[in-house]
């Protein structure tokens, strides 16, 4: 790809927006940067940099579509945009951020994408890979754009490592060549809905990690899951399975309390399913997956189990807080979905205070009622789908509406007894009320932690 002197239009300017801008200036190119938000929204992001960009914000003008080159975007910025779709009618080439950085990078690609678990799931390969002594940088959806890490070649600084990469569907919609030496992909249910109308669409954007893939690559699927089982029928590349609920003629599955490796080149045990500490089966199934992954990359057994042992999780899903007077607080901001609710639910034996809500998505919240019903002693709703869940969920529990976090929080504890596990598990985005999901749960944390002094 030729980026000097060329004029390239770089869409949204927030962090994968701003890393774009700054690589191209780096290597040449004439830099327009174009967002809806305001130059005075953006004055931070302008300060970062590193040359002169052209700045047209406020609105997106067709005109800077239509003069580009090339137009690299954001992946929060929807492909059917009236812009792109002209632009792409005049063959004007649209790529997403990851691809301009995959044509920039030199070293092995392992990509993870899936509707939940892809945070969980990357950071753990990352960690298996770091313990087994390799090179290795994790990027990509998990907050890192992946183009940071990209170098162009006049300066000769192109380096050789393992990208592990969280892939969104976003991201995956305008790859071309992105290539996955080993692509996983653990699950694929609804999200996203306010993005994709069409359930297949969603699929199909998930699907495209596999797209470049060649018969020397791999592929890590779910064979619990439909659509990822599908995948593997389809797929060029080399097949690794692995499954939570049955056993597998080859692949990674449990049986008897153990993990088991079948097939591969090396059939073994790898470790007791009782020495995880990551709460739920949710989880299992992403150990499962970071399992087939390890395989296909060479790491031995032992790394794998010491690793999967010792891994407590990442903040904001399912994350213990603390206690007080023998009431646990968890912080699951992430779950922004209805399965991953639904996954939170299930983790607990403890009777449940549930607080959520938040920007919907175009969910169908009364696909939660079976695992409320019984489980979940109170149900505290906060933020603009408070009312939808109160409609799909409001007679299924005792319900409460609160205005913020505090009274969610103060209301849940004042109805606390002993053994009871207030859990924030939104099943929505937070940008209603927060920031971001990192907000959303940093604010949880601070106003528990206010009840404990
Ligand atoms: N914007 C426009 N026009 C539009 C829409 C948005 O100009 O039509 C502008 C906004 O005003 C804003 C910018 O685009 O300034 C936002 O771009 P962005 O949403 O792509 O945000 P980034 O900070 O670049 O973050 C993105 C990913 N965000 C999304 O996919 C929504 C981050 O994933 C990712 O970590 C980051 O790139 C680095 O790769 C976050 C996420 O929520 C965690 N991902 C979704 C998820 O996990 O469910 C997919
Ligand atoms: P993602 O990056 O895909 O959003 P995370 O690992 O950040 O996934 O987890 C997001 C939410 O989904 C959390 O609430 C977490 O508990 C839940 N979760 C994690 N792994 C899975 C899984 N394999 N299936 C369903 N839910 C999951």
């Amino acid at each position: 790809m030729q980026v000097k002197d060329r004029e390239i239009l770089v869409v949204g300017f927030a962090r994968s927006g701003l890393a774009a801008a700054n690589f191209l200036l780096e290597c040449g190119a004439k830099v327009t940067i174009t967002d809806t938000r305001s130059t005075d929204q953006l004055k931070n992001q302008i300060s970062r940099l590193v040359g002169p960009a052209r700045l047209s914000l406020g609105e997106h003008r067709i005109e800077d579509f239509l003069n580009s080159e090339l137009i690299v975007l954001s992946p929060g910025v929807p492909t059917n945009r009236p812009e792109l779709r002209r632009a792409s009618r005049l063959k004007i080439p649209i790529v997403s951020e990851v691809e301009l950085a995959y044509q920039f990078l030199l070293g092995t690609i392992v990509g993870v994408t899936g509707s939940n678990g892809k945070t969980t799931t990357t950071t753990l390969i990352g960690k298996l890979f770091k313990n087994a002594g390799r090179d290795c940088v994790v990027a990509g959806n998990i907050g890192y754009p992946l183009v940071q890490w990209a170098r162009h070649g006049i300066s000769g600084g192109k380096i050789q490592k393992n990208f592990v990469v969280e892939l969104s569907s976003f991201q995956l919609e305008t790859i071309k060549k992105f290539r996955c030496e080993i692509a996983a992909v653990l699950n694929i249910t609804p999200d996203h809905q306010d993005r994709y109308k069409r359930f297949e669409d969603y699929i199909h954007a998930k699907e495209r990690i596999l797209l470049n893939q060649t018969p020397q690559d791999h592929a890590v699927l779910n064979a619990d899951d439909p659509y990822t089982l599908k995948m593997s029928k389809r797929c060029r590349s080399s097949v690794v399975l692995f499954s939570r609920k049955q056993q597998l003629e080859q692949g990674i599955f449990v049986q008897d309390g153990l993990i088991r490796i079948r097939g591969h080149g090396r059939p073994s045990e790898l470790m007791s399913v009782e020495k995880i500490r990551l709460r739920g089966k949710h989880n299992l199934e992403n150990i499962l997956a970071a399992t087939g992954v390890g395989i296909v990359a060479g790491l031995d057994n032992r790394t794998m189990a010491h690793t999967f042992e010792n891994f407590t999780g990442i903040e904001h899903r399912l994350e213990m807080v603390t206690e007080l007077k023998n009431v646990s607080f968890y912080n699951d901001s992430k779950a922004t979905n209805i399965i991953s609710v639904s996954r939170a639910i299930e983790a607990f034996s403890e009777p449940l205070i549930l607080i959520m809500g938040g920007l919907d998505k175009g969910a169908d919240f009364r696909a939660l009622r079976q695992r409320v019903e019984g489980k979940t002693k109170l149900l505290v709703l906060l933020g603009s789908a408070s009312g939808k869940i109160y409609d799909a969920l409001g007679d299924t529990t005792k319900t409460e509406l609160v205005k913020n976090m505090t009274e969610a929080v103060e209301l849940a504890y004042e109805k606390a007894v002993p053994g009871d596990v207030i859990l924030l598990s939104p099943g929505c985005a937070s940008f209603d009320m927060f920031k971001n999901f990192e907000h959303r749960g940093q604010t949880f944390k601070q106003v528990v932690h206010k009840l404990e002094k």
